[in-house]
């Protein structure tokens, strides 16, 4: 079953397929693997004709004369073409029946809501706009946003759009420290933020930490500060001004300006393995068409859907899929501010049978928590609406995708798996759900227009069910185009690790059918007596163990194996942690995989270190699996409490 190229050993063993019901694939906008096909080789043959033909679908102001330029690594698409990001997202849905659609359904953690219709969201967003300029905001300035999930977040990126300035929005989660290291980094000269936002019932003191991170950030002139809590706030007589006094003096009326194709949209920080975060860039029509676009085929969007992303605005995926995509394809999106389990367990139930949520997409860390509070907390919550689910950000186990496939879905929805990165800026590997059947844990294929294949170090393709290196074989609108200020970073990252390729720093494997199985981070694969071995594929025997929620899996220096496998392992409600338990995943895992897989170790724990878009940060559990204090970069942490935790829990 398992077999090895020299580079990952690969040893999942999922056979389940489930292919689109009749119903669905006849309604979809690609119905068939045959059609599926066809595109994708249409645009594999010639990719300008095919981008240029789906670049279409914006409005310009003026059409470009070139579709790519490309001086690898620096792609420039549609060059001399001239748009506006905002435009493109408000003003064209205003002159037919777009214009009183809800834009956004929005419902805030203590259960207030708003519904803003295109035009309502237009004439905001037209004032901020103004506002911003009144405070000196112009074309090219960096503005940090640090927001919690509200539509004013929102508002304040098409604003910044709509002026040609650069946004930089930081997760309202991030501390006053991570809030200067990014000010300073992009040297941004205004910051967006409030006086708080409610998470599980408590307030995030964010204009509290904005001034902690003012007298650190060397650059930042001018604050605006919204009230969403009525929490006091210090107010600093020059600097800081209050939204809404602004908004009052602000004209509704503001012009969308047109700017270059490659025009700076946004940076978005994300953390390295090591050291200083990065500022990915991206830049106007490129990033807009590569949003809109997958939003389209792999939500097989229809005009009547009700699109649900639960990921943060301050995270890549709120950015594609809560704003640019979806706003730009004339979507009703629902957006909602707080946590999963406020008041109760049951939220996200509640809201989707609220509001009739048609298409669902999160990420497999949240599945995991709901699988692990119950499925009680489901009962009387009528899911009916749901017709698509998705999800993103890390592999998903078999096991929680069967629970997601059965529970919410009811056996009916099809699941879009996509396989994605804050460098790539839209969903690259992903079924299209009425063309392809799905198999749980894979991303299936490559979106018509991505050429991804998995290779050995030297680039060359590895044959079927062969681990290897996931890259990019060619160049892609909506992909990064530099690391804001570190150019030779964004060269030596991506560039020179496969030669001529963008190499994602994911393992992967082919299949049989041509399925692409993504194995998680290659620095998060175990050398265990010469076998290279993806952690995923660990956990995820751990995890169909019926007593298990989740688990990560990490080496730890073993004087005869090389590396040794640790286990850190949370339990579902109601299950004691015991020594015959720890045996007992022992033995399952030896039986799901084999015995070079015996876990060395198990340490069952009451949570996992994530990052703060739910990512388990494996380097941290091996600096505790080898006893290490841990040294590197912790900023984007979620929970610092964990690690003390898990320390103390040392066996
Ligand atoms: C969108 C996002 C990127 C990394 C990526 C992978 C992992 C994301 C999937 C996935 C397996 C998926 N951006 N990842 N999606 N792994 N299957 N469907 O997550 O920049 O924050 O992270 O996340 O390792 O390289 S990100």
């Amino acid at each position: 079953m398992s077999s090895s190229s020299g580079n990952i050993t690969s040893v999942l063993k999922e056979t389940r397929s489930f292919p689109p019901s009749q119903e669905f694939s006849s309604q979809a906008h690609v119905k068939s693997l045959a059609e599926y096909e066809k595109l994708w080789k249409e645009a594999a043959e010639e990719p300008e004709k095919f981008w240029a033909a789906q670049a279409d679908s914006l409005s310009w102001v003026k059409k470009w004369d070139k579709v790519l330029e490309w001086k690898e690594p620096h792609a420039k698409w549609f060059l001399g073409g001239k748009l506006n990001v905002s435009a493109n997202c408000l003003d064209r849905h205003l002159s037919g029946a777009r214009k009183n659609k809800a834009a956004i359904i929005w419902e805030g953690e203590p259960g207030d809501t708003r519904v803003l219709t295109y035009q309502m969201l237009h004439r905001e967003v037209c004032k901020f706009a103004n506002v911003l300029k009144n405070i000196g905001a112009k074309a090219g300035d960096r503005v940090t946003i640090y927001l919690p999930m509200v539509p004013e977040a929102v508002i304040a990126m098409l604003a910044c759009a709509r002026i040609g300035a650069t946004h930089s929005v930081i997760f309202g989660g991030f501390s006053a420290e991570a809030v200067a290291d990014r000010n300073n980094d992009a040297g941004a000269k205004i910051l967006i933020t409030s006086d708080g936002g409610w998470r599980r019932g408590k307030i995030i003191p964010l204009k509290e930490n904005v001034d902690q991170a003012l007298a650190k950030s060397k650059t930042i002139e001018k604050v605006v500060v919204l009230k969403r809590c009525a929490n006091p706030v210090t107010m600093k007589e020059g600097r800081d001004f209050w939204w809404h006094d602004l908004m009052d003096k602000a004209s509704a009326d503001c012009p969308a300006e047109p700017f270059d194709s490659e025009h700076p949209l946004f940076i978005l920080y994300t953390s390295g393995s090591t050291g200083k975060p990065k500022g990915i860039l991206h830049t106007s029509a490129g990033y807009l068409l590569g949003t809109s676009y997958s939003h389209r085929l792999v939500f097989d969007l229809k005009e009547e859907d009700i699109f649900w992303c639960t990921a943060d605005v301050g995270w890549i995926t709120g950015h594609s899929y809560i704003v640019y995509g979806p706003l730009c394809n004339g979507t009703t999106v629902m957006m909602y501010e707080g946590a999963p389990n406020h008041p109760k367990e049951d939220r996200f139930w509640d809201i989707i049978s609220r509001y009739s949520v048609s298409i669902f997409y999160t990420a497999p860390t949240a599945i995991r928590a709901f699988i692990k509070w119950g499925d009680q907390w489901l009962n009387g919550h009528d899911l009916s609406s749901l017709r698509l689910l998705g999800t993103v950000g890390e592999p998903i186990n078999p096991e929680a995708w069967m629970w997601y496939h059965k529970k919410i879905g009811a056996s009916r929805c099809p699941i879009v798996d996509t396989w994605w990165q804050t460098e790539t800026g839209s969903i690259m590997i992903s079924p299209l759900p009425g063309a392809l059947a799905t198999k749980p844990g894979s991303a299936t294929r490559p979106l018509p227009g991505v050429v991804a294949e998995v290779v050995d170090k030297q680039g060359n393709r590895v044959g079927d069910n062969q681990g290897g290196f996931l890259v990019v074989k060619k160049p892609w609108p909506a992909m990064l185009r530099t690391i804001y200020g570190d150019d030779a970073r964004y060269q030596e990252q991506y560039w020179t690790q496969v030669k001529g390729f963008y190499f994602t720093a994911d393992g992967a494997r082919r299949d049989e059918d041509q399925y692409l199985w993504i194995m998680g981070r290659v620095d998060d694969v175990l050398n265990v007596a010469g076998h290279r071995l993806s952690t995923m594929e660990v956990e995820s025997a751990l995890v169909n163990h019926p007593q298990v929620a989740e688990a990560a899996v990490v080496g730890k220096p073993d004087e005869i194996k090389g590396e040794g496998i640790s286990c850190f392992v949370t339990l579902k409600s109601g299950n004691a942690p015991t020594d015959e338990l720890k045996k007992a995943l022992r033995d399952h895992v030896v039986k799901e995989i084999g015995a070079l897989a015996r876990p060395d170790e198990i340490r069952f724990t009451e949570s996992l270190p994530k990052t703060r878009s739910g990512k388990i940060m494996r380097r941290l559990l091996r600096d505790i699996a080898a006893g290490k204090q841990t040294l590197g970069d912790t900023t984007t942490l979620e929970d610092y409490s964990i690690l003390a935790k898990l320390r103390s829990d040392e066996e």
